[in-house]
């Protein structure tokens, strides 16, 4: 009897070019000796990107956490910063970092957005600046966010992690707000190891971010900020442009898995798939799914029985950012204050998606969840 475990799935896996298409790039880093502080392969990059996602000005990090750092620096936000409970901890942890103060509100029940309407009553006098994340790479209503900030006087950044390749109808979603900060570690749809860049909307804002991604130095001996060094080396630098080579075709290949995810999980009753957003182009970053109370399983019974079958799906973004220790004490942390986060939070599972997932395991993974859903749990891992 052959009783071994079909073979691991993750949530997601990098996309890399072959290892001899980088040798060339890294004999090139080799021979130069420039291995950063803004080198060749670093502006070529920064250049490249500009172009690919059709925005201006971009600033190349060393991961969008610092970015997201250095951006709320740029800006000189201080006090307090509206923001939802609903994604990766970085996003608040971000504030902490500066002393700012976080504050939760809820998201909207079909985005997993910072809901617009829930942002007005979290004002405060102390209110400077709105932090939004365009979860699972779906737009933010960002028209609406942006007239409550130029009501208000508030500054918007935008944790774009997810939003690499995202268009909304205006074209490039990076465009909107004041900044906005992607990241390229080796979980995104994108990636260069480790990795983030700050979208600017102009030379001016970018010349500060790079002084302050510096040290604060802004030539060989004038320090114009207490600086940090978050710097992308020519490494990286060199494999974003690589990558960049083949993005178009690693986005194609999302779209497929995503098509054929959503196509057989119309049978499975129980089992929820977000609407596309109003994105004019997608780039299929996550699988979100939303266990429903009729589903014959909790959701972490469920995302049990993956694990058994050895699939690793994730629960981004389970526990909410405003029920860890740090955050859980301010009153916007409230459970009153976000009953939509939190019952998504309870309810959601991130299927596997990346460009090399076979479509044998896409309907490995739909089989699970037809079987679990008809047996309620009956049928065990396989
Ligand atoms: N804002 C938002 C909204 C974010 O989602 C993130 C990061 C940030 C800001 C901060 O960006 P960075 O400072 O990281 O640039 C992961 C990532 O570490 C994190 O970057 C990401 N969001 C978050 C959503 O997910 P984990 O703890 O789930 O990663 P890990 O190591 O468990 O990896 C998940 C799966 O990916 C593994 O089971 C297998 C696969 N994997 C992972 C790595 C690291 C690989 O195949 N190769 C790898 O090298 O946090």
């Amino acid at each position: 009897m052959n009783d071994s475990k079909p073979a691991s799935i993750y949530v997601t896996r990098p996309e890399l070019p072959s290892l001899e298409e980088f040798i060339p790039y890294l004999q090139e880093i080799w021979d130069s000796k420039l291995l950063t502080n803004g080198g060749p392969f670093h502006q070529k990059f920064e250049q490249q990107l500009c172009d690919y996602l059709g925005v201006k000005h971009i600033a190349l990090f060393t991961n969008a956490t610092i970015a997201l750092v250095t951006a709320l620096q740029a800006l000189r936000v201080t006090g307090e910063v509206i923001t939802t409970p609903y994604s990766f901890v970085a996003t608040a942890h971000s504030l902490l970092w500066n002393g700012i103060k976080p504050v939760f509100a809820d998201i909207d029940p079909d985005t997993l957005n910072l809901d617009p309407g829930k942002i007005e009553a979290a004002i405060t006098p102390q209110t400077t600046a709105i932090m939004p994340v365009h979860c699972y790479g779906r737009p933010c209503d960002v028209e609406r966010i942006q007239a409550i900030a130029d009501t208000y006087g508030l500054k918007v950044i935008y944790d774009a992690a997810h939003a690499f390749g995202v268009h909304c109808h205006s074209g490039s979603v990076l465009a909107h707000g004041d900044l906005s900060v992607l990241s390229f570690h080796a979980t995104k749809v994108f990636t260069t190891f480790e990795g983030g860049a700050i979208v600017c909307p102009d030379e001016k804002t970018r010349q500060r971010i790079n002084y302050l991604k510096n040290f604060g130095f802004a030539d060989e001996v004038t320090v114009v900020a207490p600086g940090i060094n978050g710097k992308m080396s020519e490494f990286n630098s060199a494999l974003g442009l690589l990558q960049l080579k083949g993005v178009d075709q690693a986005l194609a290949k999302r779209k497929a898995i995503d098509e054929r995810y959503r196509a057989a999980l119309e049978r499975v009753s129980g089992i929820r798939c977000l609407r596309p957003g109003s994105e004019m182009r997608r780039n299929y970053a996550y699988f979100p799914i939303l266990v429903q109370p009729d589903y014959p399983l909790s959701r972490d019974a469920l995302y049990q029985v993956f694990r058994d079958s050895n699939i690793f799906v994730r629960r981004y973004f389970y526990p909410l950012i405003s029920d860890f220790p740090m955050y859980r004490g301010l009153p916007s942390a409230s459970h009153d204050n976000l009953p939509v986060a939190r019952k998504v939070a309870q309810q959601v599972i991130c299927l596997p998606i990346y460009p090399e997932l076979a479509h044998d395991q896409v309907d490995r993974v739909v089989d699970l969840l037809e079987r679990q859903g008809k047996t309620g749990g009956a049928a065990g891992a396989t």
